[in-house]
């Protein structure tokens, strides 16, 4: 055997020369140098705790390697958790890096030495030790259960290193629990599964006396191993720094079990029997020896060299068998000592046992074996760990478990545990809240969202029965006196930290040890069971009886949480209610301890939302601002070894075992090291455990398909990363959890949640196979495509064709495969190293992932709010339509508020250009005119191009904000992602519309200017004509040479006026038929609608049309419906919808003929109307085309389509003819003249006389040319600021605000009118609405004055730096200077060129004159105008502006202006185009005029209930059909109508319905609907909070 020449010589690992240095003098030094060498010195007096060891670090996620001893207790620690039975072989690492270190440099020999000097390593006994020392009793606890799961040997007997004392480690072991098969239960097969300090098996202790040149625990690891599987339970000599001499751990005993497993040809021995191994020579520890032979069934004494008068072992006191285990190889043996030794203890031969030369070591270990059976079989002591406290108390040992807290919490816990004699009845009475009420609770609850058992009731009568029902069920809940034990146990939990841990400990380890018993029998039953399907019935029994029989810590908390939801049901004021405030507060302290909080609860199948929200409120507060968290959860088939990878992986403690046994879910946290935040970008990782998803077999016995897909869409949306764990040999089984898993990804998706997922292969031995592995992969894939499939035609998705359209997953590294848990046959097997090395890996690339990711639930509180959106939904069938999510919304809002502003951007910038180019084309063949362009024809063409340009630019800016936006990590962008090509849509539609409107415009602009330069010629050859004559006339009376009075001078003047007017040819503008041109274009528009429209529209006169007000006419329509409906049935007018439509349509027609028809300026004297163009008739058309198909549910027939059109453009035309005719008239040369006659007269006068003109004719240019010029100047930048500031206003910041405050609004002004105004014309009210805010927030201090004032201030400023200009550049003539101020003004005003050309009649002023006197009025003129905007009335200046604010505040409110087709709620979708409409609050149908048909009584049932229950509607849209309302969709695919969110969510209308019940009966003309009972408590002030909640605004 090759180990044998290395076992000769050597002393328990010990070379002898360091023997003594176990004095204990020494020991207090010693101490100090190994912890100050392993970095452990300050733990000494400040323990280690587990929150500290198991927090994130950079260590335990990177392979950094052993740099210094200081890291080896880290690196030990880290392996541990991760239960990796490498973590002893400490010193490899070490030495690998230094050989890294001398390979760099070759020839520097002076590290050799260092190397190989073994003082520089550590012995990892002594870094156990060490650790030991350094550890509060909860890390012990852990390491102790971790090194046990290694078949490590774990610490008995700790060796007090600066007292004497050693100390017992009782509590350290508290933890381990065993299960094992003794012989006796070998006929049953049945086994004993025990916590390992309280069996009472045989301990066999091994000793040393002195030298000895036999490796003990070398033998003690053969004597234990198998032949096949030798395993280093204790470490030996000949281990990795077996041999550096150990500095502190002389004296510690450990101790470890050998448990059979029933299997004859596997098992050493038969029955179970524990290990003690004493390190060190029993000559310095006596102590200890004695307290192992007053505890063992056996000691064997190891020695080579025994003294014959050992008194150490003669003056024994206690009797125990004792062995002599001698080497007779060794030079030191004498043969004669031992027999004195043995005949002075009376020992016969069996006891003595030595190794000779003939008997290699496997022959002696036999031998060994063989004794160690014989003290098994007949032995009597049996002693447990427990009773083992007194004897070490005897004999001064100290226990761990001695420390008060510890006893005290022992005591609390026993005082609750030790009443429990039947887990069910104690429950009933100690428990009692969250049992069968809790229970009943979740079913009113799921029933309220689901409305199974409706029948023919009234939806709201019975969701208000629900709702008393649940509110009686909180009564007798809080009625209740809180039990003893839940006294106790609040009371024990509220004690300081250790305490409390202590408390929750032995609460924990007491409950286990009692439904142990019972439940694992069961367990394995239902693991038994459960292989085969056929025994539905038993496994639904054991179920049952499993969950009943449980009793855990975890029933005390569930308790304590509906206690506290009770007693929040309760006024606010209630003594008892405040009693209990501080629970969620203690609850939120447990998880930051590190205790896991229950989620789910399993058994319920329900979240106590108020509970788990306000916990996890209390830590948010109690964290912040350090809440940053990401998710990981596990999903997978029931024990399939989920919480033991989450436990490897974290070094956590969930549950663990087999059968059944997590139930619901559970989460936990896991700090992350400062260090490691870098990496991981968050606070804390919460980890997720959950219960085992069935096999669909299993799922059919009891419904709990419904709980395993509730289950997993919560998790899976709760979670940045979900583990899909996978140990199945049986493909459909997986196949049916993989179902539910896809379908929760796929409605995360739908959510816009984005989890990433890693699948785990459990047991998967040969993780080299790669070939296997990928076809495996490509397999798993074409199963997750088919899913995705199915799911999405179930989910009504079927967009999504394969896996990784529903989520980010990569077939090459989203798979796992990790090796079976065990090396070799439990209980005897430590975990598998490939095990915790290949879970290692996975870990740490998932840290890598969630560093990598953009967490959507980044914080506690946004976790807290998709918590409860998610469970909400869940607990509706149809998750993705009942999903509502505030950070969605709020995401949403954000991004509807910023695109509102990019649009308004986009739109102002337009505008401004509109302005210019209007001014362009006016001033078009005008001195002022400054474009090269001469042709208006070529002028509107590069205008358009330019546009076209400017457009594309714009557009290309705006997509590129919406881009950047998406960019950004702020706002929870990732959560609207969905929504970003229906907003890049609108940006492109928005630049089209714009494009349209904008050509049009342009159209416009070039008619009209194309008829005023006709008009100005005439009007300018007329000028002409009678300047001529005047001149004529004033030679004339010169050259009579005589003095003309005024009198004389009137007289000529006006024989002169009628000679010439006489003269000229007044060729009278003939007016065109405006209504001929709005026919064609009529006939035009109706072209493509076939053959019955163009007879439709033959068959009347349009000058016959719109003379009377709308109707339309519902061909039997109503009667139809009527006759189609049962009587149980409510039905709606359907003819009142489209007379509703129509009328809208009008009303906006009309408004805008009336825009195009008014004046420039509201002032009298310089009023000047527009002439027709025939763009406009277009642009109605358009709008009536585009707004009819809007309401594409609703089926408009040919004839209403054309009557419509026909009523509007009869309105239009008959506006249309009225003004051209009055422009026509305006503009009628012939009294143009005569209204200038006087003027002419006086200028004449003037003339005549050689009077200076200037100041007269300076004031007539400033009146009649500048003062309009100016007026429409500022028109024209008023619009677009007044649309700035009001979208400055928190209620047009987003269509949801307006929709906020236009109900807000009506709440206070609490008028049934307003409320009918309100309901029957939706967009008329929106527009009344959105004039009164702008008037009232227009006269609030001015307002209106400080936007305009800019304006004016711009407009005469660049007036005045005209005139100097002007006066610099002129030579005399003022004509020229004149033409030269236009110029200079040419972009920003439009002077009359007509009234330019009466003022400069005859005009001989003095140019310097001029200028002068002009300033001079012009400052005269701003004095005016100021005053005059100061009085004008706001509503008129706003009926004059260009861009008209209503107008576009009203287009941004109302939206798509799309109505839910039942309630007619409107849209409040932000992106112009969407696919989906939603709003925010439905409302009871009555208030539409819904009634029943039997009792013409209103209906209260709101869509956002209906679309629950089974009922069915009937509408212009089902063409009379009766659909089920579940099937809205079908009818409606693009509306979306979540189910109420919550009881209260509709609380508003339920307010107003209730309250004006009989007015709104009268005014439908029907019965008043019965009110459901709740809704009459509904007081204004929770109205007004249901309106927040439901707008998602606080
Ligand atoms: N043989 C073997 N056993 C394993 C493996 N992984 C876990 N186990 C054992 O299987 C049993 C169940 O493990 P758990 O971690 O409780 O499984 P789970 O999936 O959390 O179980 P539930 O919560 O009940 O669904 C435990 O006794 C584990 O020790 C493995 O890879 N191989
Ligand atoms: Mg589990
Ligand atoms: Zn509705
Ligand atoms: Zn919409």
């Amino acid at each position: 055997m090759e180990s044998t020449a290395t076992m000769e010589g050597m002393g328990d690992g010990d070379p002898p020369v360091h023997h003594n240095l176990g004095g204990n003098r020494n020991k207090g030094t010693q101490l100090q140098t190994l912890l100050e060498d392993l970095g452990l010195k300050q733990h000494y007096t400040e323990k280690l705790t587990l929150s500290k060891i198991l927090q994130i670090d950079l260590k335990a996620i990177t392979d950094e390697p052993v740099k210094c001893n200081s890291d080896l207790p880290w690196y030990f620690l880290k392996k541990l958790m991760m239960v990796n039975v490498t973590a002893r072989n400490l010193q490899s690492e070490l030495e690998s890096s230094n050989d890294g270190a001398t390979e760099t440099n070759e020839f520097d020999f002076s590290n050799l030495s260092d190397i190989t000097d073994s003082g520089d390593m550590v012995n990892p006994l002594d870094v156990i030790t060490a650790l030991f020392l350094c550890s509060d009793g909860f890390v012990q606890q852990e390491m102790a259960l971790k090194m046990s799961m290694c078949q490590f040997s774990v610490p008995l007997l700790l060796p007090g290193c600066d007292t004497d004392q050693c100390k017992l480690m009782l509590w350290a072991m508290r933890d381990i629990v065993k299960t094992y098969r003794p012989q006796s239960l070998l006929q049953s097969k049945g086994f004993t599964e025990e916590r390992i300090v309280l069996s009472e098996i045989p301990m066999l202790s091994f000793v040393r006396l002195g030298e000895c040149s036999m490796s003990k625990s070398e033998i003690l690891n053969k004597l234990l191993s198998n032949s096949e599987e030798y395993h280093d339970y204790f470490v030996h000599h000949d281990m990795k720094c077996g041999d550096t001499p150990r500095r502190i751990s002389n004296g510690l005993t450990e101790i470890t079990w050998y448990l059979p497993s029933g299997k004859k040809n596997i098992d050493i021995f038969s029955e179970p029997l524990a290990v003690a191994n004493l390190r060190g020579d029993i000559a310095s520890f006596e102590t200890q020896f004695s307290f192992l032979c007053q505890t063992s069934a056996a000691v064997f004494v190891f020695f080579d060299n025994l003294d014959p008068e050992c008194k150490l072992l003669t003056n024994l006191h206690h009797k125990t068998q004792m062995f002599l285990v001698g080497n007779q190889q060794s030079k030191s043996f004498s043969m004669d000592a031992l027999k004195t030794v043995a005949t002075k203890l009376e020992l016969s031969k069996v006891n003595i046992i030595t190794k000779t030369k003939q008997k290699n070591y496997a022959d002696f270990v036999q031998g060994l074996r063989k004794k160690v059976n014989d003290v098994i079989e007949n032995t009597k002591e049996k002693m447990c760990i427990e009773k083992m406290a007194d004897i070490a108390h005897d004999l001064g040992i100290l226990v761990d478990e001695d420390c008060p807290e510890c006893q005290t919490a022992k005591e609390n816990a026993d005082a609750i545990t030790s009443k429990i004699q039947n887990t069910v009845d104690y429950k009933a009475t100690q428990l009692p809240l969250h049992g069968e009420i809790w229970k009943e609770l979740t079913i009113l609850e799921k029933e309220e969202f689901r409305l199974k058992n409706l029948g023919s009731k009234d939806i709201e009568t019975y969701k208000a029965g629900l709702q008393k029902k649940k509110e009686k069920l909180r009564k007798k809940q809080s009625s209740e006196n809180m039990s003893d034990a839940m006294t106790c146990f609040i009371k024990a939990i509220s004690s300081p930290g250790l305490e409390r841990r202590y408390f929750l400990k032995w609460m924990r380890m007491n409950l286990d040890n009692l439904s142990r018993e019972k439940l694992s029998g069961l367990r394995k039953k239902y693991k038994e069971k459960c292989k085969d399907a056929k025994n539905k019935e038993a496994i639904r029994v054991i179920d049952k009886e499993l969950s009943n029989s449980s009793l855990g810590t975890e029933h005390f908390f569930r308790e304590m949480g509906q206690i506290y939801e009770a007693s929040v049901s309760l006024p606010e004021h209630d003594l008892s209610r405040k009693q209990l405030q501080h629970l969620p507060k203690i609850c939120a302290g447990l998880l930051l301890d590190g205790f896991p909080l229950e989620l789910v609860d399993g058994d319920a199948s329900n979240i106590p939302l108020t509970w788990v929200s306000d916990v996890l409120s209390q830590l948010n507060e109690q964290v912040s601002p350090k809440n940053k968290i990401l998710v990981v959860t596990v999903l997978g088939v029931q024990s399939t070894g989920k919480s033991t990878l989450l436990n490897t992986m974290f070094g956590v403690q969930f549950a663990v075992s087999t059968g059944r046994c997590t139930r619901g879910a559970f989460m936990l946290l896991i700090r992350i090291n400062e260090d490691a935040k870098k990496v991981l970008n968050c606070d804390f990782m919460v980890i997720i455990d959950t219960e085992g998803l069935k096999s669909a077999e299993l799922a059919q016995l009891d419904d709990s398909h419904e709980h395993d897909n509730e289950l997993a869409t919560l998790v899976v949306g709760l979670s940045d990363i979900t583990i899909i764990n996978i140990a199945m040999e049986n493909s459909t089984q997986m196949k049916d959890i993989l179902q539910i898993v896809v379908h929760a990804f796929l409605r995360m998706k739908e959510v816009g949640k984005k989890p990433k997922c890693q699948f785990v292969h459990q047991n998967v031995s040969d993780v080299s196979a790669n070939e296997n592995t990928l076809r495996e992969r490509n397999l798993l894939l074409d199963q997750l495509n088919e899913m995705t499939q199915a799911a999405a035609k179930m989910e009504k998705k079927e967009k999504n064709k394969c896996f990784t359209d529903v989520m980010e997953y990569n077939p090459d590294t989203g798979n796992w495969y990790i090796p079976g848990l065990w090396n070799g046959n439990p209980p005897m097997a430590p975990v598998n190293a490939g095990y915790s090395e290949a879970v290692y890996q996975f870990k740490k690339n998932i840290t890598q992932i969630l560093g990598n990711c953009e967490s959507s639930a980044n914080d506690i509180l946004k976790f807290k709010g998709w918590m409860s959106s998610l469970w909400r939904a869940v607990k509706h069938e149809n998750f993705i339509f009942s999903f509502r999510n505030s950070l969605v919304a709020e995401a949403y809002m954000k991004l509807c508020t910023e695109f509102n502003k990019w649009e308004w951007d986009f739109k102002e910038s337009i505008y401004k250009w509109i302005t210019n180019a209007e001014t362009t084309i006016s001033n078009l063949g005008t001195p002022a005119s400054k474009s090269k362009i001469v042709d208006l024809k070529e002028l509107i063409l590069s205008l358009k191009s330019e546009v076209a340009t400017k457009l594309m630019e714009l557009e290309k800016v705006h997509l590129e904000k919406l881009n950047n936006y998406f960019e950004q990590k702020e706002g929870h962008v990732h959560l609207v992602e969905r929504y970003k090509e229906e907003f890049a849509n609108s940006a492109r539609s928005l630049r089209r519309d714009m494009q349209n409107s904008v050509y049009s415009q342009l159209t416009a602009a070039a008619e009209i200017k194309q008829g005023q330069t006709e008009v100005q010629k005439i009007k300018e050859n007329h000028t002409k004509e009678i300047e001529r004559a005047v001149c004529a006339l004033i030679d004339e009376c010169r050259k009579k040479n005589m003095q003309m009075g005024d009198e004389e001078l009137n007289q000529e003047f006006g024989k002169m006026w009628k000679e010439t007017v006489k003269k000229l040819s007044f060729s009278k503008q003939k007016p065109t038929n405006v209504f001929t041109s709005v026919s064609l274009y009529l006939r035009i528009n109706l072209t493509h609608k076939g053959g019955h429209a163009s007879e439709l529209l033959s068959q009347r006169r349009l000058q016959d049309c719109g003379k009377t007000s709308f109707k339309y006419k519902a061909k039997g329509k109503l009667e139809r419906a009527q006759k189609q409906a049962s009587n149980w049935l409510p039905i709606q007018d359907p003819t009142i919808r489209i007379q509703n439509i129509a009328d809208n349509i009008i009303a906006e027609c009309i408004q805008y003929v009336k825009e195009k028809g008014k004046t420039d300026a509201p002032e009298a004297d310089a009023k000047k109307t527009k002439n027709y163009s025939d763009a406009y008739i277009q642009e109605i058309l358009r709008i009536i085309d585009e707004r009819l198909q809007k309401h594409e549910d609703v089926t408009v027939d040919i004839e209403f389509e054309v009557s419509l059109k026909q009523h509007i453009c009869g309105i239009a035309a008959r506006n249309f003819q009225k003004m051209h005719e009055d422009f026509l008239k305006e503009n009628d040369p012939h009294l143009c003249l005569n209204k200038n006659k006087e003027m002419f007269c006086d200028t004449f006068k003037d003339v005549f006389n050689q009077r200076d003109q200037s100041q007269k004719k300076a004031e007539e240019f400033t009146k009649q040319c500048l003062k309009p010029a100016v007026e429409k100047f500022v028109y024209s930048k008023l619009g677009p600021a007044i649309i700035s500031e009001m979208r400055k206003q928190s209620q047009f910041n987003a269509r949801v605000y307006s929709q906020y405050e236009i109900l807000l609004d009506l709440l206070s002004k609490h008028s049934f009118t307003e409320y009918v105004r309100y309901i029957r014309s939706y967009e008329g009210y929106v527009k009344e609405w959105i004039l009164d805010q702008t008037v009232e927030h227009l006269s609030k201090d001015s307002k209106m004055f400080d936007l305009v004032d800019p304006h004016l201030d711009s407009s005469i400023r660049s007036i005045k730096a005209a005139i100097h200009k002007a006066t610099k550049k002129t030579s005399n003539d003022l004509k020229t200077f004149i033409n030269n101020f236009c110029q200079e003004l040419g972009d920003t005003l439009v002077i009359s060129q007509d009234k330019l050309g009466d003022v400069m009649m005859l005009n001989k002023a003095n140019q310097v004159q001029f200028a002068h006197w002009f300033t001079q009025f012009v400052n005269k003129m701003e004095d005016a105008l100021r005053q005059e905007f100061k009085r004008r009335d706001i509503q008129t200046i706003l009926n004059h502006l260009d861009v008209n604010p209503q107008n576009e505040l009203f287009t941004k409110v109302i939206g798509c202006g799309k109505q839910c087709p039942f309630c007619a709620m409107a849209c409040v979708c932000g992106a112009g185009d969407h696919a989906v409409h939603e709003a925010s609050l439905h409302r009871p149908q009555g208030l539409n005029r819904y009634r029943w048909i039997n009792t013409q009584k209103l209906v209260t049932d709101i869509c956002s209930s209906s679309v629950v229950s089974d009922n069915l509607f009937s509408c212009d849209a089902t063409k009379g059909e009766w659909i089920p309302y579940k099937k809205y969709t079908d009818i409606f695919p693009d509306w979306k109508i979540p189910p109420d969110g919550s009881y209260q969510a509709s609380d508003y209308w339920k307010y107003v319905m209730a309250t004006f019940n009989e007015e709104f009966a009268e005014e439908h003309g029907a019965k008043p609907a019965d009110i459901p009972t709740t809704w009459k408590d509904i007081t204004r002030l929770q109205a007004e909070q249901s309106l927040n909640v439901s707008f998602n605004i606080n």
